[in-house]
């Protein structure tokens, strides 16, 4: 490991550089800066990198280095094939890194695992989905079986999906939002009636403060820089919150304005950042409403207001009692649960009041808490009383991760679907779809550790690495009776397969994708509800990779039988057919196939952006929670060298996927098992930089989780806190350590307990370059 000071913006030379480096490692130059060039272009692809969204103007090539890794690493002419699987057995598989796994290339055949010899061997398409039918006819009932989505299913594939599991008869769901921003559905559709943001990329030009809470854009979402580099400019506020410095939120480069790079010049992305403790986001929100509220109380004796009273009166339900919560809470709790000052939070209200129009985002430091549904309601409450929803340049924003996770919960990826939605599937498609909520993530590996579920199908993913417990869940995937991967490249999922195990090699987002009825595009759907065409440029014939449309219907065709819903081959045999389907069962798709051409995408519409509340008073209700009674536990104390940890992204990974073992923008390269950590920190437990030490969970059901050998690293964060990356410290987080009403675990709070260690990290294996 080194660690070397990055001095350099976010974007710049450091982002063209790593770009080129990452196209010149893999084997097929020309053909992948080929699709560069066309990633978010019309007539492009959508870049797999993330959910951002783009404004509707054509000919432009948006360039982020991180999308250009995932097209990269998807585009590999490097494959995993029936002598890859005859070499290795699935032990040996297992032992290797997730780096080592996804690097050997592209899947491209179905196989199917063989306990005597630990092997996968090749099957047929046809043989391996007469066994899944099997299996899943056999059930004793249907919500035996889960079937889980990643977000980078298309909408077309998603639909397809459900309408095949529905007709099946389960609503076993689990999907990755429920890992991400399961929090942000649950609090907004209660709060405003509608799970999504409410605003458009356009109302960042309007904005006057944008507000950003826990994320990391220049690693996670790069495009983004460039919109908050454009509001910086122009004279926009960009207060960010985040319990690290980090570099990417600090300064950004351009890499399409070559000027600024040859002058080494760069734009700020933020004027303030506060460096709060893990988890005291809804304390300084509530800090900053209490600052605000006095002022309010004061403005109103002199027959002033500081709130917007036409706009509560009008549009919202419930302040009282919230401003009676918000009196109620001490400022001591604030000042201790936040982290930050009171002169902090004045200044935070002093911004906040003066701006006309206030965008707040946030992304996974918000989401993965205990507390982050009444966090979002908090920030919410905040916008409310201001009226700052449902106005140009201002509203709420809650940054998407995958680059599809919206979509699929659009089209019907949900495992509490609501009355509206299966009224309507219901006329579609002559049959009452099951009503009863199914299973979430931590409820479907649940179900699997405890024998109860017995079939898991992935579409897409890796769960045994993206889910927390690592131990734990991959011996709940190994109970299954069954599992199916469908998938793009080999991951940790895969090696640890059921009794019977089926991997089903698919195209991805940057494959064409031909079917009988000619070349088909696919659509997604971006954070701010915008839906767009995407379509392929790899060409992918003569391969055995099916389109993942073309692999749902073979399951369904052969498990369903006489009680087909639908004529499966003619929907693959022309992706239109499946958009019809959607257009009739989802609000906002009309003229759907005419549509799909509209540069940058067509607008799906949000209630809450046009203040139409569909919340059970139809009204935007405000929450007064109270804050949580303690964050860290009491029994923490200096002695017993206690901290609260949080998992997070580095510069060179897409979630499970790890493209490369440097963190540019934290300084660190060439190695992963790392923790950060506040100075003081270190030298209260006399800890020097790359010092080894130990880190064990504090959970009460005495199961021992422990990761080894991590070694420290000084860096801005708040004293008490640490981070590491994830999948490597998710062995940490107890599958029972949830979000209140969100089921998502806490990749963001962990309470541990770190102690020198004399034993080195596994060694990273065969880093192949
Ligand atoms: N290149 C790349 N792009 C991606 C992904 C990827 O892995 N790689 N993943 C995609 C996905 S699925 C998602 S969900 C998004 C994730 O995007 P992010 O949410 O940006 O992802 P994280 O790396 O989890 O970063 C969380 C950030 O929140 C901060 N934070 C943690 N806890 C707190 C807290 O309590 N309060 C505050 N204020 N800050 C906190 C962390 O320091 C960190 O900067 O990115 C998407 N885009
Ligand atoms: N500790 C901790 N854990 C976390 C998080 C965290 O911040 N901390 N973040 C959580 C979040 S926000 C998320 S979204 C989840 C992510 O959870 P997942 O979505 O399950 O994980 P990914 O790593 O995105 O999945 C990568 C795999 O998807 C497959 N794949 C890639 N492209 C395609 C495709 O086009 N089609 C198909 N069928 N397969 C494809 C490849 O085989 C690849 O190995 O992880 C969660 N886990
Ligand atoms: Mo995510």
């Amino acid at each position: 490991m080194s660690i070397k000071q990055y001095d350099g913006s976010a974007g710049g030379w450091g982002a063209l550089k790593a770009t080129t480096e990452h196209l010149l490692k893999s084997n097929n130059v020309a053909k992948n800066i080929l699709n560069l060039l066309r990633t978010n272009q019309d007539h492009g692809f959508d870049c797999p990198g993330c959910a951002w969204g783009e404004k509707g103007v054509s000919g432009r090539f948006r360039f982020c280095e991180n999308g250009a890794k995932a097209v990269n690493w998807e585009a590999t002419s490097k494959r995993v094939d029936r002598h890859f699987f005859a070499e290795h057995s699935v032990s040996y598989l297992n032992q290797q890194t997730d780096y080592w796994l996804e690097f050997q290339g592209r899947l491209n055949e179905p196989m199917k695992y063989d306990a005597a010899s630990d092997h996968y061997l090749p099957i047929s398409w046809d043989e391996a989905f007469s066994e899944i039918a099997q299996h899943l006819n056999a059930l004793d009932n249907p919500n035996q079986a889960e079937f889980y989505t990643s977000g980078r299913a298309s909408n077309e594939a998603a639909f397809m999906y459900q309408l095949f599991v529905r007709r099946f008869g389960t609503n076993n769901f689990p999907d990755c939002s429920n890992m991400c921003h399961e929090a942000s559905g649950v609090a907004l559709i209660e709060a405003i009636g509608i799970g999504k943001g409410t605003i458009t990329i356009e109302d960042f030009e309007k904005a006057d403060a944008i507000f950003l809470f826990g994320q990391n854009p220049g690693t996670n979402h790069p495009r983004m820089l460039e919109t908050l580099a454009s509001a910086y400019k122009r004279g926009a506020r960009i207060v960010a919150f985040n319990n690290l410095k980090e570099r990417g939120l600090e300064r950004f480069t351009n890499p399409q304005h070559p000027l600024e790079m040859l002058k080494n010049g760069s734009t700020p992305t933020t004027s303030d950042y506060y460096l709060p403790k893990l988890g005291g986001d809804m304390a300084i929100v509530r800090g900053v409403v209490k600052t605000l509220y006095q002022r309010h109380q004061v403005a109103q004796q002199q027959g002033k207001s500081v709130f917007d009273l036409a706009f509560i009166a009008e549009h919202t339900d419930g302040m009282d009692d919230y401003l009676a919560q918000v009196d109620a809470t001490p400022w001591d709790d604030i000042i201790a649960q936040s982290g930050l000052s009171r002169a902090d939070i004045e200044n935070i209200a002093d911004i906040y009041q003066n701006a006309k129009s206030v965008i707040v985002t946030w992304a996974m430091g918000i989401t993965q808490h205990k507390h982050s549904v009444n966090t979002i309601q908090e920030l919410v409450n905040l916008q409310l009383l201001f009226g700052q929803i449902g106005k140009e340049g201002a509203g709420l924003c809650p940054v998407r991760g995958h680059s599809n996770v919206q979509g699929d919960r659009t089209v019907g990826i949900n495992e509490k679907p609501n009355a509206a939605f299966l009224s309507r599937f219901e006329k579609v498609f002559g049959f009452a779809p099951p009503a009863a909520r199914g299973h979430n993530v931590v409820e479907a590996l649940q179900a699997l550790e405890a024998g109860e579920s017995k079939v898991f199908i992935g579409l897409g993913g890796n769960l045994v690495a993206a889910a927390p417990d690592t131990a734990k869940v991959a011996s709940a995937m190994r109970n299954a009776e069954l599992t199916v991967n469908i998938a793009t490249k080999l991951n940790r999922t895969h090696v640890n397969p059921g009794k019977d195990a089926i991997i089903l090699p698919c195209l991805g987002r940057t494959d064409i994708d031909i079917q009988a009825g000619g070349e088909q595009k696919i659509t997604v759907e971006d954070s701010f509800s915008m839906v767009h065409a995407s379509s392929g440029r790899v060409d992918m014939r003569g391969e055995q990779m099916r389109s993942e449309i073309a692999i749902i219907a073979g399951i369904a065709a052969a498990t369903l039988g006489a009680r087909n819903p639908v004529d499966w081959q003619a929907m693959v045999d022309n992706y239109d057919r499946i958009r019809d389907l959607i257009e009739q069962t989802i609000p906002g798709f009309d003229d759907f196939n005419q549509r799909l051409d509209v540069p940058g995408g067509f607008y799906l519409g949000n209630s809450a952006g046009e203040r139409v509340w569909n919340t059970a008073v139809g009204k935007a209700r405000f929450f007064g929670h109270a804050l949580p009674a303690q964050i860290v536990p009491v029994t923490a104390n200096a002695e017993d060298h206690t901290f609260l940890m949080q998992t997070m992204r580095s510069h060179d990974q897409y979630n499970t996927t790890i493209y490369g073992y440097d963190d540019r923008y934290r300084s660190v390269f060439g190695e992963r098992n790392v923790v950060f950590f506040n100075e003081t920190d270190m030298q209260r437990l006399g800890l020097e930089t790359g010092d080894l030490v130990d880190i064990t969970t504090i959970w009460h059901d005495g199961v021992e989780r422990k990761i080894q050998g991590f070694k420290a690293v000084p860096h801005q964060i708040a004293q008490g806190n640490l981070a590491a990356y994830f999948p490597e410290a998710n062995a940490l987080i107890p599958l029972d350590s949830y979000g209140d009403r969100s089921f998502t675990p806490t990749s963001k709070s962990i309470l541990v307990k770190v102690t020198t260690s004399s034993q080195s990290a596994p060694l990273v294996s065969s880093r192949a370059s």
